[in-house]
């Protein structure tokens, strides 16, 4: 049985103020406990957020992270200093940050590595843009960029959760039907179980993200393979984090 995980991706949003005053909502409010429930604010945020979620069911997750180990490396954040504020998540390879940022398939693979092996969690992104989508390529964009994402990695694995993003559903206000986020959860299971294997395919979470609120949670939670969900701009509220968290 595959636990849901229910993942609030924050992106450039809430200072630290404003993240006080969300956790310190947020954590007075009853979550159904049988979801995992996980905040990614911003790297200003994570030491703030930290102190309020200790000791609650909320976990803690970051956006990015270096693939080097320490050092010159101007702006860069390392897998030291987020396990250093209670971390346990890291998003790799969100859409946002292969195409405003220039991240391919070789890094986001060499970051996968560096922070699986430093015991963090990982959420590795993958999905198709609306022309490859058009051209009926998505599957195959989608297998490559796990192929080369999880190439080499033979440890932790069971620390890896996908999630399943097309482009064209991101922060648009349009969901990808329910039925072809499935069919795309099912098909990334699939690959994942020629890429480690049967055993572990089954096991491992698939998480839809895309324009998922309130209002599309519960259909979106109810498909086979769809094991949770990467939230952008519907969790930036405490309200709506909780609808999102008790979709059933
Ligand atoms: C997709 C998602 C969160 P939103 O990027 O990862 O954002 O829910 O705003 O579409």
């Amino acid at each position: 049985m595959r636990k849901k995980l229910i993942a609030g991706n924050w992106k450039m949003n809430l200072n630290v103020s404003d993240t006080k005053v969300m956790l310190n909502e947020l954590v007075k409010k009853d979550l159904n406990g049988e979801v995992e429930a996980l905040i990614c604010p911003p790297f200003t945020s994570l030491d703030a957020a930290g102190e309020i979620l200790k000791g609650t069911d909320i976990k803690l997750g970051a956006q990015n992270v270096s693939e080097y180990e320490d050092g010159a490396r101007t702006g860069e954040i390392s897998t030291n200093m987020l396990k250093d504020l209670e971390v346990s998540y890291v998003i790799i390879g969100h859409s946002e940050r292969r195409t405003y940022y220039g991240e391919d398939d070789e890094v986001v693979n060499a970051k996968i590595k560096r922070a699986l092996s430093q015991g963090l969690k990982v959420i590795l992104c993958v999905g198709e843009d609306e022309v490859q989508r058009s051209e009926n390529k998505h599957e195959e964009i989608v297998e490559d960029q796990l192929k080369k994402g999880l190439a080499d990695i033979s440890e932790n694995i069971e620390n890896i959760v996908v999630a399943y993003e097309p482009i064209w559903a991101i922060g648009t206000g349009n969901t990808c039907s329910s039925e072809d986020a499935e069919s795309m959860c099912k098909f990334i299971r699939k690959s994942i179980s020629t890429i480690f294997n049967e055993e572990y395919s089954q096991s491992m979470r698939i998480l839809y993200g895309g324009s998922v609120k309130p209002s599309n949670v519960k259909e979106l939670m109810g498909n086979e393979n769809i094991d949770g969900a990467l939230v952008g701009g519907a969790s930036l509220k405490a309200d709506d984090f909780q609808s999102l968290v008790n979709f059933g």
